[in-house]
């Protein structure tokens, strides 16, 4: 058994990889059957579920400061109260998911640290800047659908406690989408301004979006042994495509122009052909070069060590409930 600095305890990672538990492990995802934090199961597959876990964990939290940069000017109390509601969602998403990931043997404190130091990855997108309200309906409508496109699958991966927070976290995803949906139909029934805003923000989210599905199949070098091992169940194009398929629609109801000049439906694949994206600029942002990068990992830095008196009351009153039980 491995002993995390917490105390928590885990099956032992596998020194030797007995092959017979490799097979009997294999046989259990093919058959569909949820890996559970007590089996056993291949140090690869662990630290592959930390990384995605924790990164998507990560996303959830970096992921309310977008949005939280509108929070005092939305343009009215429901929009406020929407808004407040759905980022605190997203707290919640982040909550589960950590706690998922620390049933793998890593602890909360070793995620923070790696988030806070750079080492840890969290999703492209929230390193873009949110200029107007309109990029509050756009972020629900893209950034929340690109989610749920990618989540709903992952309700079926092949952790369990993995795919159960995936349960929780799409219904309430699904929400989220609608709610910046509506504030796009909103504003193309207003003004000719707030029709130039909401597709402004279209032009601005539409690219960062469809790289947030990750990079190209014959480039994404994790796919392969995460489909096989059914953490992931499809790839990042078939995602990718599904996505532009589902949202193009959704853009011409409203008399959004989705910003593809080579954008033109194929009726032979029953699916959008799209143009070419820009893979460097995802690279660089992936590598911390996004346009408010540093403000976002200063922001999260910030939020942790202003609630340190937190944690250190929680720590005192557990210390107090301990002496109390062992008196
Ligand atoms: N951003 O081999 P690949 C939300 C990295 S939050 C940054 O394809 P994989 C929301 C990737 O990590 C939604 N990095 O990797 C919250 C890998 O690097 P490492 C977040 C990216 O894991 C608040 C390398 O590129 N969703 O919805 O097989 C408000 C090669 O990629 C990105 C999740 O996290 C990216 N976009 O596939 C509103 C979903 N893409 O780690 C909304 C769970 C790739 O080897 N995660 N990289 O150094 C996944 O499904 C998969 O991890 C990914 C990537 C599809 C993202």
């Amino acid at each position: 058994m491995y002993t995390t600095e917490l105390g928590k305890t885990g099956p032992t990672p596998n020194e030797r990889e007995d092959p017979a538990l490799v097979a009997a492990f294999e046989a259990r995802v093919a058959a569909d059957e949820f890996i559970e934090p007590k089996d056993w199961m291949p140090e690869a597959y662990r630290k592959t579920l930390v990384r995605q876990i924790s990164q998507h964990a990560h996303s959830e939290i970096v992921g309310m400061l977008p949005e939280g940069n509108w929070l005092t000017r939305a343009p009215s109390l429901r929009r406020k109260t929407i808004l407040f509601a759905k980022i605190q969602d997203e707290a919640g998403h982040g909550l589960y998911l950590y706690c998922a990931a620390e049933t793998l043997g890593t602890s909360r404190q070793e995620m923070i640290e790696a988030l806070h130091s750079g080492k840890a990855k969290y999703s492209t997108i929230f390193n873009y800047p949110t200029l107007t309200w309109a990029d509050m309906g756009a972020i629900g409508w893209l950034v929340d659908g690109a989610a749920i496109m990618n989540q709903v699958p992952l309700q079926r991966t092949s952790y369990g406690p993995y795919a159960r927070a995936m349960v929780r976290v799409c219904k309430e995803e699904s929400f989220h989408q609608r709610q910046g949906y509506e504030i796009m139909m909103a504003m193309m029934a207003g003004t000719a301004k707030q029709q130039a805003m909401a597709q402004d923000a279209l032009n601005r989210w539409w690219w960062p979006s469809l790289m947030m599905f990750g990079p190209p199949d014959d480039n994404s070098p994790n796919t392969e042994r995460s489909m096989r091992w059914r953490i992931k169940r499809d790839t990042n194009d078939d995602l990718r495509q599904k996505f532009v398929d589902a949202t193009v629609p959704q853009a011409e109801l409203i008399g959004l122009k989705v910003p593809d000049d080579d954008l033109v439906w194929n009726e032979a694949k029953a699916g959008y052909d799209f143009g070419a994206i820009e893979w460097d600029e995802f690279y660089a942002v992936v590598r911390g070069e996004g346009a408010v990068a540093k403000e976002r990992l200063l922001a999260r830095r910030k939020a942790w060590d202003d609630g340190a008196w937190v944690r250190e009351a929680a720590d005192a009153h557990e210390a107090k409930r301990q002496a109390r039980q062992a008196a």
